[in-house]
């Protein structure tokens, strides 16, 4: 091999795998915010069901964070995350630390939380 070639080959390799680890982490934000396998449009008109525990909440801003369960229909794994109450008066059903059942849509990066089921 040609020794002139490694210097310039060295910081090439290392570009490539630096933009390998960027796309990865686009990607993985991605199957978050816009959900994997369905389109933009179909994630954000759907209504998704899953369970969680409440974490914290703001009934005056209308939001709620909650950590659920995974939702297999996006690709979600469990996570802690915020949604935005469709209707605030929902955040009246629960507490911080209660345990829940919940109907959210994706729209793009937010979540709207759309009803709200406590079940404790
Ligand atoms: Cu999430």
């Amino acid at each position: 091999m040609n020794q002139r070639l490694i210097p310039t080959l060295v910081p090439a390799l290392f570009l490539f795998l630096n933009g390998l680890n960027g796309t990865a982490m686009a990607a993985d934000h991605n199957a978050h915010s816009s959900g994997h396998g369905a389109s933009q449009a179909e994630t954000a008109t759907r209504a998704y069901t899953t369970t969680g525990i409440v974490e914290n909440l703001d009934k005056t801003g209308g939001s709620i964070v909650i950590r659920h369960e995974p939702v297999p229909a996006l690709s979600w794994p469990a996570m802690t995350m915020r949604f935005v109450a469709e209707n605030p008066a929902l955040l009246e059903e629960t507490r911080p630390g209660g345990k829940i059942r919940f109907d959210f849509r994706a729209q793009g990066s937010t979540c709207i939380l759309v009803d709200l089921e406590a079940l404790d």
